[in-house]
């Protein structure tokens, strides 16, 4: 009985988290997460932008479909693009696609997540609560550290070496 309890509840636990860290790398299915951050802003600063690394290990390509905070009014997905001469940036209104075995950055001057609407200041040292949705792999909550205003990576990187 006591077996049958613990099977029972370790599927449960199974289906409720269906994602789990390692070493600063989350594993949601075939998608690995790592190196997330966002940075700090100014007080009533109506935009952020949140980055991180996703590697596809799978053999099927698999798409980020939608990112939602709490922080923010609106959550989009980002793309910078260059318009006539300029370089702008726009949504990717079909998500962005994680080709399979491949590792798609979002960084500053890249794709990015757009916080539109910002609800709180981002201050250096706390971090922020992203929930990410793929097409094929499901969902997973991540939290972006929040490094200086014009950090390109976040410190726990540079740590590493
Ligand atoms: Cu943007």
């Amino acid at each position: 009985m006591i077996k049958l309890l613990r099977a029972a509840l370790a599927a449960a636990i199974l289906v409720a988290t269906p994602a789990f860290a390692h070493n600063g790398v989350t594993h949601l299915g075939d998608i690995n997460i790592s190196l997330p951050f966002t940075r700090a802003t100014l007080p009533n600063a109506p935009v952020a932008g949140g980055f991180l690394t996703i590697e596809n290990i799978g053999t099927e390509p698999d798409r980020l479909v939608s990112v939602t905070s709490d922080i923010a009014g609106e959550t989009q997905i980002h793309e910078m693009a260059m318009q006539g001469d300029v370089m702008k940036m726009r949504p990717l209104a079909d998500g962005l696609e994680i080709p399979a075995g491949e590792t798609v950055v979002l960084a500053p001057g890249g794709f990015h997540i757009m916080f539109m609407g910002l609800k709180q200041t981002l201050v250096e040292g706390e971090t922020v609560a992203v929930t990410l949705t793929f097409e094929k792999a499901g969902s997973v909550e991540i939290l972006l550290p929040v490094e200086a205003a014009a950090a390109d990576a976040p410190t726990a990187m540079e740590h590493a070496h």
